[in-house]
């Protein structure tokens, strides 16, 4: 493994953003391509930020800095990227459901797909069913990921899904949702194509969803 990428895992897992910043415009003076920074420097800490978060050795606190440090990286080669044409995996668009203010699980999920290589459209919270279906119809969506908190407003994920059939657009993406209320069982009921319990894991079922 090249030393500059691996500086820049370490500054990820270490949620060191400045360093993190500093590794990734070494690695450009040094003539990596932003392809390789992203996907072995930056998207594999964030994989193995996963795997820690996963195994109890990482909380939130530290997920959320090192996906700070990531983002602080991926903003500089952001640019480079959209020079070089590099594909993201798929496009996400994201929202908190309809009368619920809770953003910080989403914004955590923004952050581990981005890290997984995902393009995600935030629509930020208390997003309406038409606002997703909305999105949906303007096209180029992969998959709609839904966040609730609260049980009074878990509902609007089923409406949603119920807004998508009745626009006649369920055919054209896949839903994941999660949320401290919500369960794998919820999902089946509801017609999700997916549940995910935090946000390493909605990062590995996107994957799979689109594989
Ligand atoms: Co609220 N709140 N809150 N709150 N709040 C809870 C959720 C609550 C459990 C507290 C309690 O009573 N013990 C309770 C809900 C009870 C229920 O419905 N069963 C509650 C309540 C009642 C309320 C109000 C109604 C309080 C009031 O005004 N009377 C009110 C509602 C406002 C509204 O939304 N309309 C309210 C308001 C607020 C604040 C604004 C003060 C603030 C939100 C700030 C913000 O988000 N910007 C807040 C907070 C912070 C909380 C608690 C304390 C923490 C939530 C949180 O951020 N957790 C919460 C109690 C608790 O959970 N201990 C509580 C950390 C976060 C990383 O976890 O969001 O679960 P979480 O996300 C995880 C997973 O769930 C998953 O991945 C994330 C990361 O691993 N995940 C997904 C989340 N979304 C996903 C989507 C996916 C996949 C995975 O796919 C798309």
């Amino acid at each position: 493994m090249n030393e500059i990428l691996e500086s820049i895992q370490t500054a990820v897992l270490k949620g060191n953003l400045k360093d993190a910043q500093e590794q990734v415009e070494r690695a450009l003076g040094s003539g990596l391509s932003p392809a390789d920074i992203l996907h072995e420097g930056l998207i594999s800490a964030m994989t193995e930020v996963g795997r820690l978060f996963e195994e109890g050795e990482y909380y939130v606190p530290e997920m959320l800095i090192a996906a700070r440090a990531m983002k602080g990286g991926l903003a500089i080669l952001k640019p480079l990227l959209a020079e070089t044409d590099v594909q993201p995996l798929g496009k996400i668009a994201l929202g908190t459901v309809k009368g619920d203010l809770h953003d910080i699980g989403k914004n955590l999920v923004s952050m581990m797909l981005e890290g997984a290589g995902f393009e995600v459209v935030d629509l930020g919270v208390d997003v309406a069913p038409e606002i997703f279906v909305d999105t949906i119809e303007s096209g180029g969506i992969d998959i709609l990921g839904m966040s609730a908190l609260l049980t009074t407003t878990m509902p609007l994920m089923k409406a949603t899904i119920d807004a998508l059939v009745q626009a006649q657009l369920r055919d054209q993406v896949k839903v994941i949702i999660g949320g401290a209320p919500v369960t794998q069982s919820y999902a089946d009921d509801i017609g999700a194509d997916g549940y995910a319990p935090d946000a390493s894991r909605a990062a590995s079922l996107a994957k799979s969803l689109l594989s």
